[in-house]
């Protein structure tokens, strides 16, 4: 979604996985909306080995400082060099000498390296959705020096936070004898690279409009109307142990034994659906999550009142944006977040007139945009809920006035003020 509009203006052409298994490596070009897509099956064992195994049970869990959590198997490693090879090979003779590449994420870390192997000399980008982890953690992963020496392939490096990128920097002068230079250039051996804190934003524009669409009105007034005069906080998160969901789910309850008379005041609606549900972990999570709800559901439920409705599905945006207006509580707990765009989305979605409170983990890269949030340590069952009541007796004043700046932000730097500013460093400009 973030790069649509980008590759829209620029003729650009999406490359990647078409998320479908096969035994050929065919390119497939397909053109929807004005964006040309170029994608590729992969077969099982790469799915396997590079997506599941190495993408998602290695980096993942790894970047978002689950050590506890990361598997370290040759094979994975093996799948993984060998996609991004599969990609480079596949996708250079596509490339003309004056394209710019931008490659996205903890999947394709290796591809530009791979590619000036293929002679390239283009411009090259890479984006870091995710958390970069202190150096101490990285030096945990088998080969860390191979991983991150592909990146200086690159001519610009981006992340989501100040901090992400100064853990950068650390491993770069620890690990690798690198030096950062005054114009914030990082040198290692032969090579000059930049490297930059870009943070994501939304398409504040267009989900600002979508929050007052009639469909979004609808869905706020459904949801109001079974609240029955109730207030709501919501979390909208894949369902992922990166987001904090059993915290989020124990801070919550450790509200309703505190607060007696504000139980039935209140509801949470938490709305997860399912991803990378190969993955064992995340079946793990699933299973741990829907006991958590039933018991406190069971412990604390009413005849008339249900403190936790947790919803397992996706919804469009209009509907999402209704939900967040409706919302007198934002709840983000993440442990880890590169950035956190619920936190942007409850933002943008809230009535000016009477804005809800976000609550938002200081782990997340939005915390350092998002200061009018309650910032909470979401290890702290306590903090979540003293946070949750200081919300709730907020009067409208100081709501309006921490939310006012936040909107400002959010709509300034938007998803289109991130992409010129990366592909500004990009052209070299
Ligand atoms: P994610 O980990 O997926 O992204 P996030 O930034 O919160 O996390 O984005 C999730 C997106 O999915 C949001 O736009 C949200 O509205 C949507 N979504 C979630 N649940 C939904 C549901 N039930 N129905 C419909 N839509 C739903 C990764 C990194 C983040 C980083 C982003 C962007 O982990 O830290 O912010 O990339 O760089």
């Amino acid at each position: 979604m973030a790069l649509t509009a980008a590759l829209r203006e620029s003729d650009g052409i999406w490359f990647g996985w078409s998320g479908e298994t096969g035994e050929s490596h065919d390119l497939h070009f397909e053109t929807y909306e004005g964006v040309t897509s170029a994608t590729i099956d992969l077969s099982e064992q790469d799915v396997d080995e590079y997506y599941n195994g190495y993408a998602n049970s290695t980096l993942w869990p790894l970047f978002h400082y689950r050590l506890d959590l990361a598997e370290y198997e040759r094979d994975y490693q093996g799948g993984y060099e060998r996609v991004n090879r599969i990609f480079g090979e596949i996708i250079a003779p596509h490339i003309r000498p004056d394209d710019l590449i931008w490659v996205h994420d903890y999947h394709m870390i290796p591809l530009g390296w791979i590619l000036r192997q293929q002679g390239m000399h283009n411009r090259m980008g890479f984006f870091l959705h995710i958390p970069w982890p202190p150096t101490r953690l990285l030096t945990a992963l088998p080969d860390h020096e191979r991983l991150v020496e592909a990146l200086f392939a690159y001519d610009v490096v981006g992340f989501q936070s100040a901090e992400w990128l100064e853990s950068f920097r650390h491993y770069v002068t620890h690990e690798m004898d690198g030096t950062v230079g005054d114009d914030g250039r990082i040198t290692v051996g032969a090579r000059t690279i930049q490297a930059i804190c870009c943070p994501i934003g939304i398409d504040a524009a267009e989900f600002i409009a979508s929050a007052r669409s009639k469909a979004a009105r609808d869905v706020q007034m459904r949801v109001l109307e079974s609240g029955v005069g109730r207030s709501m906080i919501i979390g909208v998160d894949r369902l992922d142990y990166s987001k904090g969901l059993a915290e989020r789910f124990l801070g919550y309850e450790r509200f309703l034994q505190k607060h007696p008379d504000r139980r039935a005041l209140v509801y949470l609606l938490q709305i997860a659906p399912p991803s990378r549900t190969d993955v064992q972990s995340y079946q793990d999570i699933r299973s741990n999550l829907d006991a958590l709800s039933g018991r406190i559901n069971g412990a604390y439920a009413d005849i008339d009142w249900t403190p936790i409705r947790y919803v397992n599905q996706g919804y469009p945006r209009d509907s999402l944006a209704g939900v967040y207006r409706a919302a007198r509580i934002g709840l983000v707990t993440s442990l880890r977040d590169g950035m956190n765009l619920v936190a942007k989305e409850y933002v943008a979605a809230q009535d000016p007139h009477d804005p809800g409170v976000l609550i938002l983990s200081r782990f997340t890269g939005a915390a350092e945009q998002l200061d009018g949030a309650i910032l909470i340590n979401p290890y702290s069952a306590e903090d979540v809920a003293d946070a949750i009541a200081a919300a709730l007796a907020m009067p409208r004043p100081e709501r309006i006035a921490r939310w006012r700046p936040m909107f400002d932000t959010v709509k300034e730097r938007d998803v289109v003020w991130w992409r010129k500013r990366f592909v500004e460093a990009l052209e070299g400009s």
